[in-house]
């Protein structure tokens, strides 16, 4: 079994001004590429794996054996998370959330403003790195968190319907130390509709 970088949907430049075509680049070929290979590295010679997808791994981490599960959960965290938020992103995109996703916000978060608001804390205080996420959980409810490095939400139990990178290699060559503005300037490249198809999938 091998798991491969995934195609960027468009082109590295596409989301400037708001993400940068180096940090792109750079993000997707060094960063998630190495996701990737260290993934395959950690479960090469591991039996029972072959075929099974990331998510699968990631949503039972427990049956991978000891010996490998940190790295399973750091690489294969880092090759699922990355791979979710490529196809969040888009050219274009941004503005409001749509249909069902829309109507969830505002019935169990308080509405896209409050969600907003909450989910740039749950961004901007993740201590070094991680992600913020807007999940379904386990309860079959909307739920804004962040994990640590490249945790997935798949560990326990939730089902990712848009995450955030706040590793500074997501930000750091456009915006420095200042994560608040990539985060404000990250609504903007935003694919609702993306999320949407996520949520009605997870309640499928
Ligand atoms: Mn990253």
């Amino acid at each position: 079994m091998a798991f491969t970088l995934p195609e960027l949907p468009y082109a590295c430049d596409a989301l400037e001004p708001y993400i940068d075509a180096r940090t792109m680049e750079i993000h997707h070929s060094k960063h998630h590429a190495g996701y990737v290979a260290k993934l395959n590295a950690a479960l090469e010679g591991v039996k029972g794996f072959d075929g099974k997808s990331v998510e699968d791994i990631l949503r039972n981490i427990d049956a991978v054996p000891e010996a490998k599960r940190q790295a399973v959960i750091n690489h294969g965290g880092g090759h699922a998370n990355h791979s979710l938020f490529w196809q969040l992103m888009g050219p274009g995109k941004g503005g409001d959330p749509s249909r069902a996703l829309a109507g969830a916000i505002d019935s169990e978060l308080g509405g896209f403003a409050t969600f907003k608001e909450k989910f740039a804390d749950a961004a901007a205080n993740r201590f070094g790195s991680g992600w913020a996420w807007l999940t379904r959980n386990g309860s079959g409810r909307l739920q804004i968190l962040s994990t640590a490095n490249q945790d997935s939400p798949l560990m326990d139990g939730h089902v990712p319907i848009l995450g955030l990178d706040v590793w500074e290699h997501a930000y750091y060559l456009k915006y420095q130390n200042k994560r608040p503005e990539y985060i404000e300037a990250w609504w903007n490249v935003v694919d609702w509709a993306k999320a949407n198809e996520l949520y009605r999938a997870a309640n499928g």
